[in-house]
């Protein structure tokens, strides 16, 4: 580690910048060419925490050091490179020993006093100041000028960031009394342009500006290697004449044409720390798709919009396209297009094209009183497999498979194609709600049916382990997919021979005033990222 190179150009975030977030102020730094960013955020709450993450992760990517000010648990929770301790903060021997031995850990001291008292064993550096005169720190101690500076260096066996009031005109002079680095916060942070003053003091502390690397940048290479890796080579498959890569795709007449579309948020329906990006990308497909087993369609052609934050680099794009190329491959449809674009959140919207069956194409609106409700197979699974993941319980991969996992019940679909149910649709949001949409859409009462409902060996075990119903979780769990429908007793005895994994739910009578007529109180439909 070159600490004298590392602290030349030191910059520090300013938390009152009017109109300058801390990432975007980073940002300018990094380009200007600061050698290294202290995170200083005096009003830092928890949920600041993906800010912090997201200028480590741009740090990380220009190997530029990420120190945090002040706050030893933060720097430790987002593996920062150092910190750096005012006199009044925690002790820098606490601060090593959370740290460790390669950790850059700094201490502030503006008189000779602070200097003698500093066991420098555990620092590695020495902040003296203000050099200058400044507003930006309102509790900072009497100016100290460049005579104090040169003092301070003189007594510390350390290396010395000279701090306060310092800009392109002031550094010069830092450096030539001693000062291995230089450190500021408002002479960027509240310029007119701060682009060009961080690049003024990046030349007098002679380090280059950067392109900023967003690790994406190139979109029209991305793309192209995005749809390389996914693109079925066999443009013999249905569908696509022309594959992506013009403005647009051209498809061959499809009839019955089935589209559907669905958004998946980081953190609202998947997290980075649960799946990775190949199950994400795997997922998003499957439960597009699995709208149109819902409708007796045949997926022919996927479109991908991503919008990607500066900290997805390009493999774990690639990893998530792989995902997506799998799904597609499994059913033999094409990559039809898409795009990707920068924003803050992550996100992916999917829209998916198929051929829809000739002749039926189910609706909600189909039930009819005198037929029962079911599903295709087992719910609540993914519902209590969101749950071990969140409480990191492994001891049940099954339910956490169900919840990453999915799969699109297309041959589910097909069975209730051939003996003509007429509605249909994909549990995604909890069976209660999702009930409650053929019920209003049909004009009827839906009854549940408890006591028929198959309870999964796993999830029973699941709900002895953390007390819960599992009756319960069987109307409210979402995203197990399976297709409920409705049809009269007579064709699900038929469809069951073919299907024995399907098990009534309901029944559907006439309307009795309320969609739903025993949903226990308490029973609330998932909401995604609620829960
Ligand atoms: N410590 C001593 S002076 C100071 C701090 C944090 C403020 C430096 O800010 P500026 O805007 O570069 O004077
Ligand atoms: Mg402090």
């Amino acid at each position: 580690m070159n600490l004298n190179h590392i602290l030349k150009f030191y910059f520090i975030t300013d938390e009152n910048a009017p109109d300058c977030p801390l990432l975007k102020q980073v940002k300018i730094a990094i380009t200007a060419g600061a050698t290294v960013i202290q995170y200083r955020h005096k009003s830092f709450l928890s949920r600041d925490l993906k800010e912090v993450e997201a200028i480590r992760e741009l740090c990380k990517r220009h190997s530029v050091p990420l120190i945090i000010n002040d706050n030893i648990i933060l720097a430790k929770a987002v593996d920062a490179d150092g910190v750096h301790l005012g006199q009044g903060d925690e002790d820098v021997a606490i601060a090593r020993n959370i740290m460790g031995p390669d950790a850059i850990i700094g201490i502030s001291v503006s008189t000779i006093e602070e200097l003698e008292k500093t066991d420098f064993s555990f620092c590695n550096y020495i902040g003296t100041g203000p050099v200058f005169a400044t507003d930006t720190k309102v509790d900072a101690s009497t100016v100290i000028g460049l005579a104090g500076l040169r003092k301070v260096v003189e007594r510390s066996p350390l290396p010395v960031v000279a701090i306060g009031g310092i800009d392109a005109s002031g550094g010069d002079a830092c450096f030539s009394h001693g000062a291995a680095g230089v450190a500021v916060i408002s002479c960027i942070t509240r310029a007119e342009d701060p682009l060009h003053q961080a690049k003024e003091l990046g030349r007098i502390c002679g380090c280059r500006p950067r392109v900023l690397k967003n690790a994406w940048n190139n979109e029209f290479k991305l793309i192209d290697k995005l749809i390389a890796g996914v693109t079925c080579s066999d443009f013999t498959l249905p569908g696509l004449k022309v594959p992506p890569g013009d403005d647009a795709a051209l498809f061959e007449t499809i009839s019955n044409l089935v589209i559907t579309t669905d958004t998946q948020k980081e953190n609202i329906h998947f997290r980075r720390g649960w799946q990775t990006l190949e199950e994400i990308g795997q997922k998003a497909v499957e439960i597009t798709f699995s709208d149109l087993a819902a409708s007796y369609a045949r997926p022919v052609s996927l479109f991908v919009n991503l919008s990607i934050p500066s900290y997805m680099s390009d493999s774990d794009l690639e990893n998530l396209y792989s995902g997506i190329g799998r799904v597609l491959k499994k059913y033999q449809a094409t990559l039809g297009g898409g795009n990707v674009s920068s924003s803050r959140e992550f996100s992916i919207d999917l829209f998916a094209v198929g051929k829809g069956h000739p002749d039926i194409f189910p609706l909600r609106s189909n039930a009819r009183p005198g037929d029962g409700l079911y599903v295709t197979g087992p719910l609540g699974l993914a519902r209590a497999g969101l749950a071990c993941l969140k409480n990191n319980e492994t001891g049940y991969p099954k339910l956490i498979e169900k919840f990453k996992s999915p799969n699109a019940r297309f041959d589910a679909a097909k069975i209730l194609s051939e003996h003509n149910v007429a509605c249909v649709m994909d549990v995604s949001d909890g069976l209660a709600g999702d009930a409650g949409h053929i019920a209003l859409s049909s004009n009827i009462s839906i009854m549940f049916e408890p006591l028929f409902f198959k309870i999964d060996p796993i999830l029973a075990e699941f709900c002895r382990k953390y007390p819960s119903d599992p009756e319960k979780m069987i109307l409210s769990g979402g995203e197990d997919y399976e297709l409920m429908f409705t049809c009269c007793p007579e064709i699900f005895e038929q469809i069951k021979t073919r299907l024995p994994e399907a098990f009534q739910v309901g029944q559907c009578i006439k309307f009795s005033g309320t969609p739903i007529i025993n949903l226990p109180a308490d029973v609330l439909s998932f909401q995604h990222g609620k829960d």
